[in-house]
This record gives C-alpha cells, sequence and structure tokens, in this order.
C-alpha cells in the first residue's frame, strides 16, 4: 500500500492525498459506504459502481463471520468475488458489532464471548481468530481487534480498556505476521486509538498506536454519543500525535457536518450507516440541509428530489412522488432515498478534496457548514 499526501491546507489541517491498493486508488479524504452483510443496503452493484461510484466500501467481520459464514466466503474466493465488488474493500474487526448488537457479552483478556444477534449461538472473538476471519473474508484494508468505549465512560474503565485494546493490538500483529497472504492480492492491517473522551489517554493511546509503525492508522471510539465538541476535541488531540505520511480513518463517523469539520483537522478516511439508515427513514441530505421526506410539506411539492442533480434520480422523480412512496411503504421510496444520499455524500467528500486542492478548504467549509446546518 502507498500513501501520497499530494495536498495540505494552508488554513486548516486538512489534506488530500491517495492511497494505491491491489484493488485500485482510493482518493483522499474518502467516504466508505457500508456494506455490512456483503451489500449496501437497497443498492444493486451496478449503481454502486456507476452511480454512486465510491473508491472504497466497508463490510463487517462480524456480520459476514456469522452469516453466510467464513466458510462460504472461502469457497468464493473471498468477498471481493462474493458480492461483485472488484474495488478495495475495508472490513471493520467486529470490536465495536460485537459490543453493540450482541448480547451477554464477556469480555476477558483473552477475547470476547458473545452471542449471536441471529440465532443466539455463542461465539468467540480474540484478536488472533478476527485476524484469521479477516484474511480469509479478503478484504484490502483489516481493522485491530479492540475495544469501543460507550460513552459515558469512567476514566478507570476507559484506561484499562485502552491498555486492553493495545495488548490486543500486539497479539494482532504477531498472529497476522503469520499468516500467509490468501488470495494473491496484499492486505493492509490498521490499527486503532481508544481512551473516550479523556485527553490523556488518547495521546497515550495515538503514541502507542504510532509507535506499532503500521500502514494507516484509525480512531475508534468516538461518534458514540459525546458532544461534536468532544469528539472534535479528540480528534485534534490524535492528529496532532499521529505521523502526516499515513491515512488517518475515523470510523463511524457521522453526520455531513461532523465530516467536513474532521476533514478540517486531518482526518482522511471515513465511514457511517447515517447515509444509508437515514434515508430509509426518510431523511436526505442535501447542500442546503435536510429534508424529512415523509413531512405533509412535500405532498404536492413537484419539484425535482434535489436541483443539483447529483445522482440520477434526483431529477428523475419529485419529492411529492418520493414523499408518496414513503407514505406507501414501497421498497422505491427506501432506494432512491439512498442513492441520492450516498452520491451526495461521496460528492461532498470529492468537493472537499477539490477545494483542498484549489487551497480555499477553509472558507467552502465553513460556508457548507451553515448551510448543511439547516433542516428544510
Ligand atoms: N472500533 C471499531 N469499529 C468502530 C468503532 C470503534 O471504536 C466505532 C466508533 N465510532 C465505529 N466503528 N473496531
Amino acid at each position: 500500500m502507498k500513501f501520497d499526501l499530494l495536498k495540505k491546507d494552508p488554513q486548516s489541517k486538512a489534506r488530500a492525498g491517495s492511497i494505491t491498493t491491489d484493488h485500485g486508488v482510493i482518493e483522499t479524504p474518502i467516504f466508505m459506504p457500508v456494506g455490512t452483510v456483503a451489500s449496501v443496503k437497497g443498492v444493486h452493484q451496478r449503481e454502486l459502481r456507476e452511480d454512486i461510484n465510491p473508491d472504497i466500501i466497508l463490510g463487517n467481520t462480524y456480520h459476514l463471520y456469522l452469516r453466510p459464514k467464513t466458510e462460504i466466503l472461502e469457497k468464493a474466493g473471498g468477498l471481493h468475488k462474493f458480492m461483485n465488488w472488484d474495488r478495495p474493500i475495508l472490513t471493520d474487526s467486529g470490536g465495536y458489532q460485537v459490543y453493540s448488537l450482541s448480547s451477554n457479552r464477556k469480555i476477558k483478556e483473552d477475547g470476547v464471548k458473545f452471542k449471536s444477534h441471529i440465532d443466539g449461538s455463542y461465539h468467540v472473538f480474540t484478536p488472533e481468530n478476527v485476524m484469521e476471519i479477516q484474511r480469509t473474508i479478503g478484504a484490502d484494508i483489516i481493522m485491530a481487534f479492540d475495544e469501543c468505549t460507550p460513552y459515558p465512560c469512567d476514566y478507570h474503565y476507559a484506561r484499562r480498556s485502552m491498555n486492553m485494546t493495545h495488548r490486543w493490538l500486539e497479539r494482532c500483529i504477531t498472529h497476522l505476521d503469520k499468516l500467509p497472504m490468501k488470495y494473491g492480492y496484499n492486505q493492509h492491517f490498521f490499527p486503532i486509538i481508544q481512551g473516550s473522551v479523556y485527553k490523556d489517554l488518547r495521546e497515550k493511546s495515538a503514541e502507542y498506536i504510532a509507535n506499532t509503525n503500521q500502514v494507516g492508522n484509525a480512531i475508534g471510539g468516538l461518534s458514540v454519543g459525546e458532544p461534536a465538541e468532544e469528539m472534535y476535541a479528540m480528534t485534534e488531540v490524535v492528529t496532532a500525535i499521529l505521523p502526516e505520511d499515513k491515512p488517518r480513518y475515523l470510523m463511524g463517523v457521522g453526520t455531513p457536518i461532523n465530516i467536513l469539520e474532521n476533514i478540517a483537522l486531518g482526518i482522511d478516511m471515513f465511514d457511517c450507516v447515517m447515509p444509508t439508515r437515514n434515508a430509509r427513514n426518510g431523511m436526505l441530505f442535501t447542500a442546503n440541509g435536510t429534508i424529512n421526506i415523509k413531512n405533509k410539506k412535500w405532498e404536492a411539492d413537484f419539484s425535482p428530489i434535489d436541483d443539483m442533480a447529483i445522482t440520477w434520480v434526483d431529477t428523475e422523480y419529485t419529492k411529492a412522488y418520493l414523499r408518496h412512496l414513503f407514505a406507501a411503504n414501497e421498497y422505491l421510496g427506501k432506494q432512491i432515498a439512498t442513492i441520492h444520499n450516498l452520491g451526495f455524500y461521496m460528492w461532498l467528500v470529492r468537493e472537499a478534496r477539490k477545494h483542498i486542492i484549489a487551497g480555499d478548504f477553509r472558507t467552502w467549509k465553513d460556508m457548507m457548514v451553515k448551510n448543511m446546518s439547516q433542516r428544510l
């Protein structure tokens, strides 16, 4: 993997770069649509490729391990082949889903025992088996097994958890070293910073993670319910410590505004279920703010979904029609809204990149944040 830093914004810490993987180039800053169970919910691979056009998508170890199961992905020749997606993929380690989705989980030094949210069966994730599972799933970028602490989290728990995440990281690295390449292309490993909302813990964790000298670095444990200002403060603390010449990934973030603010603080990669999940609930993101398409206000509004026409759905359909589809609970409504939102998120990060390269990111970002704060 190669990371080229092309431009740094003079008025913020924003950067434009590119990551080269065996499945293609990822231009940063980037947003990665979430394809939890080997599908970006409601979107055909063809639409994803041609209409939304992301450089990389995300899959989840926790879900894929439980269903279709690692063994089926191995027989398919890896996730790319299984789902027919030939661009880069990143898999999260389960270090978040195991806490947010499973029940009866018991966290011990060795690993986490948990109960499947699908059929109630018991399983164990350890740093070692999570590396093996991710090797077999076959993503281009694979993540360390960590503990994502909840918010709020008391200082002593956060410190103990962070230290365990660091010990787990050593085990991930040692074990991954022993696992041979599986499908003829390279897989790259990112460690994850934790430390909740405590500055000294975040500093310690960032230093620890940076010292492991991996090809990229991630920040976890944020966007878990803390106020946005606390999230930005933590991002700022860690980006000051992380090396400049490696990509930085802020996990599970966030709203369009959160993304622009974190780009300004030096983040290169993002993922979030928000554009897809909120689309299914009738919430549309636009450059002028958010729209709740279920609102009666749109009942007889025959204007296009979005004049900006980022994706074809924006002008193919009217607001009144999309509102009707939601009122009638038609699948098509959720599909249209999903394409719109993902198209908007991709547009947002690509515009950010253009403005970083042009040198006026800060002014553009401030204007966008103001406009996007509105509710239409
Ligand atoms: N750890 C992992 N995945 C994650 C997170 C984390 O802390 C978050 C936190 N926002 C999202 N996804 N492994």
